[in-house]
């Protein structure tokens, strides 16, 4: 690519991804679902330990799957409000204007669960080292967040906790462990959209 046309599309990319922001309404709206594979698709040609792509992506549509989701989720998230996360925490998300009720997830028409998987078996049962899980998966769902964004879709990367409710309700193996939870869709019209400030580039960029 000529030097030129790789300044203007930099340039571009950063100004498109400037204008991402998390939301957490969204419309019932349908999407296309195509849009959404090829996002996984993207997903999964992040880099990965060894080149072992330690993910898998479940994609739920089903709106009782997405009910069950929202309820074991909401009983989670009311014992972390109500004090398991701390006061130090509590403080912290204060701004953010988040509680346990978790609309999103029966709201937006698709969810994504991104499972890490924690070890491999081989055929006769034994359990394999997977390397660099937690960075890979991570890298991949960055990946995943900048395909929906460019390809016009809002999207919420949420991590109830403890996440064990998810292996249970998806019927996942027991080498996999959910790791995020990602509405995907449309905003909702009434939706509120973060005003936020980040760090300018001089404030996290060091050159030597
Ligand atoms: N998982 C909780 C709490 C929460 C934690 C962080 I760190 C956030 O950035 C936002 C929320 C919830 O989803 O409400």
């Amino acid at each position: 690519m000529p030097a030129e046309e790789s300044v203007a599309r930099a340039a571009e990319l950063r100004e498109r991804m400037r204008q991402r922001r998390t939301v957490r309404q969204f419309a019932p709206d349908p999407v296309p679902m195509q849009v959404v594979r090829d996002a996984i698709g993207c997903a999964a040609t992040a880099p990965s330990g060894a080149h072992q792509q330690p993910w898998t992506f479940v994609l739920v549509h089903d709106p009782e799957i997405r009910r069950a989701i929202r309820e074991a989720a909401e009983r989670e998230e009311q014992i972390s409000y109500d004090g398991r996360l701390g006061e130090e925490w509590l403080d912290a998300l204060r701004p953010l204007g988040t509680d346990r009720i978790k609309p999103h997830f029966t709201d937006a028409p698709a969810l994504i669960v991104v499972f890490q998987q924690r070890y491999w078996l081989g055929p006769d049962g034994t359990k394999h080292k997977h390397y660099y899980v937690d960075e890979s998966v991570g890298i991949a769902v960055g990946m995943l967040l900048t395909a929906l964004h460019l390809s016009g879709l809002a999207a919420l990367i949420h991590t109830p906790s403890p996440m064990r409710f998810l292996s249970e309700i998806l019927g996942r193996p027991a080498n996999e462990k959910a790791f995020a939870v990602i509405p995907v869709g449309y905003l909702a019209p009434d939706c509120e959209v973060p005003d936020l400030i980040r760090k300018s580039l001089a404030q996290v960029l060091v050159e030597i």
